[in-house]
């Protein structure tokens, strides 16, 4: 399949994340993508660098003061003293309920908070490069899809799919699949179905979606009433406005297994097919997988082959997105199923 990558993705490089009080190693690293890369390579399949600069589309998806804050965080937070540079910076502090979101702070951190959903999603030196880099990546994939190529893969960290048009989270920054399925409407697609299989809630692709009716939004995941992200993701977000029904949340419990799972993806499958889109986005998310270290489905590698095998039978020019996945050894495997399963039972559109 052919497939952009990100030449920038291991500049953004978390050392921790907060488990119960403890830092821990951040479980989305650079490896993850390499393994990715690693199996792409050993199985045939080339990878090309993004072509395509994504800063237009960019300007659709997120609002202009996140991505002015984003653009420059780390240079603001070094400013802040020297030292900075050997440390990673959290938010502590957010705008919840009853709390102003209009004004923006000077304070560094208190802005870091006013831009994030979580303290799960560290900056580092090169996240906003490996970031923009990685848009580009999705972009170019879109490209390739709106001129006639029957699928493309973007390879890339971090993932996307929690942030929001203002907001970071769950280890994402900018919303890759958001881009993706916003260049292809840009490019001549009327309905866009986004169909996101991550094991979390994709909040930050509905919330973008939300009130459209051209872009569908799909998600199955772990039930939020116990997994990340929790405060979105329930059956009855069904759309609002003109995207009123435009959205399909299928909330699984954790443990679930392939035969049910699967029977999610025929649901997932028919809202598509009804409506009647002109390409699929898929935000491939492979933390279904039985061996991930921070999820609780039981997907297994041979299930991955199936997933594309069915998404082929769809028959819609598809872009897929890398999203979350950290059996950071098996990624490769599992993502290249997916990508192989589609090719076997792909005709052209
Ligand atoms: C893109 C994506 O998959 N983001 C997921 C973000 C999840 N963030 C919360 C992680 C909680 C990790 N809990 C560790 C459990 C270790 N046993
Ligand atoms: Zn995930």
């Amino acid at each position: 399949m052919l497939t952009f990558h990100n030449p920038l993705h291991q500049g953004h490089a978390p050392v921790h994340e907060f488990f119960r009080g403890e830092r821990v190693p951040c479980f989305e690293k650079p490896a993850r993508v390499d393994y990715v890369q690693k199996a792409l390579r050993t199985r045939g399949h080339a990878l090309a660098a993004p072509d395509v600069d994504s800063a237009p589309v960019l300007a659709q998806v997120h609002a202009p003061r996140y991505l002015a804050f984003l653009q420059s965080a780390w240079q603001q937070w070094l400013a802040l003293d020297a030292g900075n540079a050997a440390v990673q910076p959290f938010p502590s502090v957010w705008p919840v309920r009853s709390l102003r979101s209009d004004v923006e702070p000077e304070n560094f951190v208190a802005r870091l908070g006013l831009y994030s959903m979580d303290n799960g999603t560290p900056l580092a030196e090169g996240t906003w490069a490996a970031a923009k880099a990685g848009a580009d990546a999705a972009a170019s994939a879109a490209a390739r899809v709106a001129q006639g190529a029957r699928a493309a893969f973007c390879c890339t960290r971090p993932p996307g799919h929690h942030a929001g048009a203002d907001f970071m989270g769950g280890y994402c920054f900018i919303n890759n699949a958001a881009v993706a399925a916003q260049w292809l409407r840009n490019h001549g697609a009327q309905r866009v179905a986004l169909l996101d299989v991550d094991y979390h809630h994709g909040n930050g692709t509905q919330s973008i979606f939300y009130g459209r009716s051209d872009v569908l939004f799909v998600s199955i995941h772990g039930d939020p009433r116990t997994e990340y992200p929790f405060y979105l993701g329930h059956a009855d977000e069904t759309g609002e406005g003109e995207g009123a029904g435009f959205n399909l949340n299928l909330p699984l419990p954790a443990g679930t297994t392939a035969a049910r799972w699967f029977d999610a993806l025929e649901q997932a499958c028919m809202r598509i097919v009804q409506h009647r889109a002109d390409a699929l986005v898929v935000s491939l998310g492979l933390d279904t997988f039985e061996g991930d270290p921070i999820s609780r489905f039981a997907l297994t590698s041979a299930d991955f082959t199936r997933l594309g095998e069915r998404l082929a039978g769809l028959g819609l020019p598809t872009v897929f997105v890398l999203e979350g996945g950290y059996a950071a050894v098996e990624l490769g495997t599992n993502a290249v199923n997916v990508l192989e399963g589609f090719d076997s039972k792909a005709v052209a559109p």
